[in-house]
C-alpha cells in the first residue's frame, strides 16, 4: 500500500472515532509500538552484539538472555550512532527527529522546549494512544502523551531504589527496585489504563544502567569471586590524539567516587535494602581496605567493582524486560506489537581506561538497536546501515502509517526492516558534542563517521583526529598528520564541511554548558 493510502486511512480512522465499526477494525490492524529504552547501555554489554575486539572474553560474562531472545526474533543493527552522546540531547533528538542544534537541547542543562513538533504528538493526532513511563530527563513536562509517569527526583536521573515518580497528578515515592517499578507500571498501563480501541505507542524507559550502577536484589552476587577480563587499551596513554584526552575526568583509575565503587551505600536505601547491600559489599570492602592497594592493582580493583556492577544492573534490567516480553506474549499483544530496544547512547567499560560517554569514539557513539516486527522483519537478522537517532521519529511515524513531516531530519528505517531494495541511504553519520565545562570535562567536538573512517575536530583547541576503523577499531592511532592519509583527510574534511551545511549546523562553534565547578 502506498504512503498516500496509508495516510488517508490513518486520517480517516483518527477522525471517525467510534462512529462506525470499519474504522475501528482498521485501527486494530495498525501495529502497536513498544519502545523499550534504557540509559547508557553499551552494545558490548548485550550478548547478542557478540565479542568486542579489545575485550573479546568479556562477552562470556554478559548476561542478557531476554534482549538476546529479542534479537533472535528480529533485526539487530550494528551501526546506529547518536548525534550528541549525552542523555537529554539524545532524547530530544529522538522525540523531534532533529539534531541538537535544531531542537535546542544542546546539553543536559537545557529545558526541552516541549511546544515543538514531536513524534508522539503526531502519533496522537494520527489516532494512537501514547504513553511514556520511566526515565525522561528533559525537565519540561512530557507533551504529546495521553499518559506519563517519569522519574522525578531532583535532576530527573531517578534512583536505583525507591524513586520519586512524577505524573500530572503530582509526585509519589514508591518503595522497591526502580526497574521493577517501571515494569509494573508499564504493564499496568497496557493491561488496564489505556484506551483499548486505539493502537498504542508506549515508551518503557529504564534508568539502568546509568551511573552509579546498583544491581537489583537478586543480582548483587553475580560474578562473585571471579575476575572479569580487562580491555587491551585499559592503560591507554592517549598519545597521538587530541590534548582533550589528557584533560578528561572519566578515568576509572582516577575519577570514581565512593558511591560509584560501593564503598558507601546509597542514601536512598531502606533498612532491608541496606542490609542486602551490606551483605554483598561489606566483607569485600573490608578486605579492600585491609589490602591497601596502589597503582595498577588499585585501578584494576576499581575496574572489577565497576564493570561487575554495570553488568549486574544490566542483567537486572534484562530480567524486567523479559517480564514485559512475557506479558506481551501471554496477553496476546505480541503478535501486533512492534518491539524496539535502544538506549540513549553507549558507554565505556574500561575502554581507554574510561567510564561515561560524550566522546565521538565508538563505544559512546554507538547505540544499541534491536527491532522485532513479526512477519515484517526477518528473524535473527543483522544490518549494517548507518542509522542515527534522528531516524527514530520518522520510523515510528512510518510504522504507524503516518506522514513524515518534511522538517524531520531523519529517515524511516522501515524499508530496511522489510529488507526492501533501497538507493541513496546516508553514508556518513554526523556528530556534535557541546557540553563544556561539564561533568567529566570532555572538550566540545564535531565530526563525521563513514563506514571506514572517522574525522573529529576539537574546535576549542583546533585539533583534528582521523581514524581508520578497519585497521584501528579501537581508535588508538590518530592518522590526521600521516602523509599516507593526506587524500583521505582532504576528502573527509570537505565532506564534514558539506555535512555541517546539509544538517544546518552552521552556527558559530562554541561550547555550551551552565556547569559550575
Ligand atoms: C550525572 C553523572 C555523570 C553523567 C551525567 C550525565 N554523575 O551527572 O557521571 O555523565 O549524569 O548522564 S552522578 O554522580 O550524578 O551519577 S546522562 O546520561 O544523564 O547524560
Ligand atoms: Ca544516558
Amino acid at each position: 500500500m502506498n504512503q498516500f493510502l496509508l495516510n488517508s486511512i490513518a486520517l480517516f480512522t483518527a477522525g471517525a472515532g467510534v462512529l462506525s465499526c470499519a474504522p475501528q477494525k482498521q485501527e486494530a490492524e495498525r501495529p502497536n509500538i513498544l519502545f523499550i529504552f534504557s540509559d547508557d547501555h553499551a552494545t558490548h554489554a548485550i550478548g547478542a552484539y557478540g565479542p568486542k575486539h579489545n575485550n573479546p572474553e568479556l562477552h562470556k560474562f554478559v548476561q542478557t538472555p531476554n534482549l538476546d531472545r529479542l534479537a533472535q526474533q528480529g533485526m539487530l543493527f550494528n551501526n546506529v550512532f547518536c548525534g550528541n552522546s549525552i542523555c537529554g540531547p539524545s532524547r530530544a533528538t529522538i522525540l523531534t527527529g532533529k539534531h541538537s542544534h535544531l531542537n535546542g537541547m544542546l546539553n543536559n542543562d537545557t529545558i526541552f522546549n516541549s511546544a515543538q513538533q514531536t513524534f508522539p504528538k503526531l502519533l496522537q493526532a494520527g489516532g494512537y494512544e501514547t504513553a511514556w513511563i520511566g526515565k525522561w530527563h528533559l525537565f519540561s513536562d512530557p507533551t504529546g502523551f495521553d499518559h506519563w509517569q517519569i522519574l522525578d527526583n531532583p535532576g530527573q536521573q531517578g534512583t536505583y531504589y525507591n524513586p520519586i515518580i512524577g505524573s500530572p497528578e503530582g509526585q509519589e515515592k514508591i518503595t522497591g527496585h526502580t526497574a521493577t517499578i517501571i515494569t509494573d507500571r508499564a504493564i499496568d498501563w497496557l493491561k488496564s489504563k489505556r484506551d483499548h480501541s486505539k493502537p498504542f505507542f508506549l515508551a518503557y524507559s529504564h534508568k539502568t544502567p546509568h551511573r552509579e550502577w546498583v544491581p537489583g536484589p537478586e543480582e548483587y552476587d553475580l560474578y562473585k569471586d571471579i575476575n572479569l577480563p580487562l580491555p587491551t587499551n585499559f592503560y591507554d596513554d592517549y598519545s597521538t590524539r587530541s590534548s582533550a584526552l589528557k584533560e578528561q575526568e572519566m578515568e576509572i583509575a582516577n575519577h570514581m567516587n565512593e558511591n560509584d565503587l560501593k564503598l558507601v551505600p546509597p542514601g536512598y536505601l531502606n533498612e532491608e535494602q541496606l542490609e542486602r547491600f551490606m551483605e554483598s559489599y561489606g566483607p569485600e570492602n573490608e578486605a579492600f581496605t585491609a589490602a591497601n592497594l596502589t597503582g595498577n592493582e588499585l585501578a584494576e580493583w576499581k575496574y572489577q567493582r565497576y564493570v561487575k556492577d554495570y553488568l549486574r544492573s544490566v542483567t537486572s534490567m534484562d530480567k524486567e524486560i523479559g517480564r514485559m516480553l512475557d506479558f506481551l506474549q501471554e496477553s496476546g499483544l505480541a503478535e501486533n506489537t512492534i518491539v524496539i530496544y535502544s538506549s540513549d547512547q553507549g558507554f565505556y567499560l574500561g575502554d581507554h581506561g574510561w567510564y561515561d560517554k560524550r566522546w565521538m569514539y565508538e563505544e559512546s557513539l554507538r547505540m544499541p538497536l534491536i527491532v522485532r516486527w513479526t512477519e515484517k522483519t526477518p528473524a535473527a537478522a543483522q544490518n549494517n546501515h548507518i542509522i542515527q537517532n534522528i531516524d527514530y521519529a520518522a520510523t515510528f511515524l512510518d510504522m504507524a502509517g503516518l506522514e513524515i513531516p518534511h522538517d524531520i531530519q531523519g529517515k524511516s528505517i522501515v524499508p530496511i526492516l522489510k529488507e526492501e531494495q533501497m538507493n541513496g541511504w546516508r553514508d556518513v553519520a554526523y556528530y556534535h558534542y557541546y557540553a563544556y565545562p561539564d561533568w567529566h570535562m570532555v572538550q566540545p567536538h564535531y565530526g563525521i563517521r563513514s563506514e571506514r573512517y572517522k574525522l573529529i575536530h576539537f574546535y576549542t583547541t583546533d585539533e583534528w583526529e582521523l581514524f581508520d576503523l578497519k585497521s584501528d577499531p579501537d581508535e588508538m592511532n590518530n592518522l590526521y598528520s600521516n602523509a599516507d592519509y593526506r587524500d583521505i583527510v582532504k576528502a573527509m574534511t570537505e565532506r564534514l564541511e558539506k555535512e555541517r551545511v546539509t544538517v544546518g549546523d552552521t552556527l558559530e562553534l562554541t561550547a555550551t554548558s551552565k556547569y559550575n565547578r
